[in-house]
């Protein structure tokens, strides 16, 4: 892994390990976290689902698993600062991890339905926010606060937001958010709150730190260290992406026929259409072969031959999603103070001589 930063501990494997995977292996699955990652007894644990709701629950992993349909979705998880490694290039982010375009995967997630949950806790007809609260303490905002954020109902509702506590078929691991975490496919990672003790039913969303403040693209001139809640926009669900996973940015690779594979994502409603790979500084393009993916929530592998001239080259991906739109091109225009939603157009450099 590229460790990015060991307390707290933030990861990211290298292109190649994710190449090939439609289901992530755990080991090289991304790893994102604000604080300590806390130690849980998972016969002690109960969550606690309250607010704006006509009937309180607090139910332990047993009752959960009694009490509702086991579901699986296999989802991918990507973070709002994937490929921030971009956007530094353009302008410098003073104190956030240079994520390179590994900070997503893809996990096969079990658990119970969030909508079925909530169906059982009867909402109110005003809760409009669903919020989330979690143990882990982020030193960050002063003074420090316990991680949360929020969704709205109607997509808390969803039937593919899950309360998860099995990853690819095995118990859910604890630095992935045992006993039980949110999975809120199509939406920033964010969202997909780790060790989760609370569900509160709401009329605002989460005035949370990591809601009202972070996770926010802010104007280009503002400093983010003066931000406060509700400055910016909130990130919710994420960007049409792609990126190349091989060959590796800076591999050798002969001239001549050469694949190059990686991956796509269009996030929540929309699915992605098709992927233009160029070697040519995107003068030509080429159609990749995009795989079938494991249903509307998972990323796409795709693949395709290109003739490599000799030299240095330049290889460029592009995705467009299902409404025509096409990724923008540059991350110049993408640059905002905390680095997020970096999704302009994949590139790495190859030397063909
Ligand atoms: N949940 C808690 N409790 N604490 C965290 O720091 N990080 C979030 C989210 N859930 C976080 C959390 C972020 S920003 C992301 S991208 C995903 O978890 C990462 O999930 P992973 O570490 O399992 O890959
Ligand atoms: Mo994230």
């Amino acid at each position: 892994m590229v460790v990015h930063e060991r307390e707290p501990y933030n990861a990211e494997p290298p292109r190649t390990a994710l190449a090939g995977h439609r289901v992530t292996p755990p080991d090289a699955f991304y790893s994102r976290n604000h604080g300590p990652i806390p130690e849980i007894d998972p016969a002690a644990w109960r969550l606690t689902v309250d607010g704006l709701v006509h009937n309180p629950l607090e139910l332990s992993l047993e009752q959960l698993r009694d009490r509702f349909d086991d579901v699986e979705v296999t989802a991918t998880l990507q973070c709002a600062g994937n490929r921030r490694a971009g956007l530094l290039e353009v302008r410098d982010i003073p104190g956030e991890e240079p994520w390179g375009p590994c900070a997503t995967a893809t996990g096969r997630w079990s658990g119970v339905r969030l909508a079925d949950v909530l169906a059982h806790a009867d909402l109110h007809s005003d809760a409009a926010h669903i919020a989330f609260a979690a143990p882990d303490v982020s030193p960050l905002p002063d003074p420090p606060e316990p991680y949360g954020g929020s969704i709205p109902a109607a997509k808390a509702l969803s039937p593919e937001v899950l309360l998860a506590w099995a990853m690819n078929g095995e118990p859910l691991p604890r630095i992935h958010g045992a006993p039980l975490r949110v999975i809120v496919p199509g939406w920033i990672g964010a969202r997909s709150v780790k060790w989760l003790s609370r569900v509160t039913a709401q009329a605002e969303p989460s005035a949370n730190y990591f809601q009202a403040t972070a996770y926010r693209v802010l104007p280009p001139e503002a400093d983010p260290s003066r931000a406060g809640p509700g400055d910016g926009i909130s990130l919710g669900p994420i960007a049409l992406n792609c990126e190349i996973l091989s060959p590796d940015d800076g591999a050798q690779v002969p001239p001549g026929p050469a694949q190059v594979t990686g991956y796509a994502l269009a996030g929540d409603d929309r699915t992605v259409a098709r992927i233009d790979v160029s070697v040519d500084g995107g003068r030509t393009w080429t159609q990749a072969d995009l795989d079938a993916g494991d249903g509307p929530w998972a990323w796409q592998h795709w693949h395709t031959t290109v003739d490599l001239p000799p030299g240095d080259v330049e290889v460029t991906a592009r995705a467009w999603d299902s409404t025509g739109a096409l990724q923008p091109e540059s991350p110049a225009h993408l640059w905002n103070p905390k680095g997020y939603i970096n999704n302009s157009w994949a590139r790495i450099h190859l030397n063909s001589a």
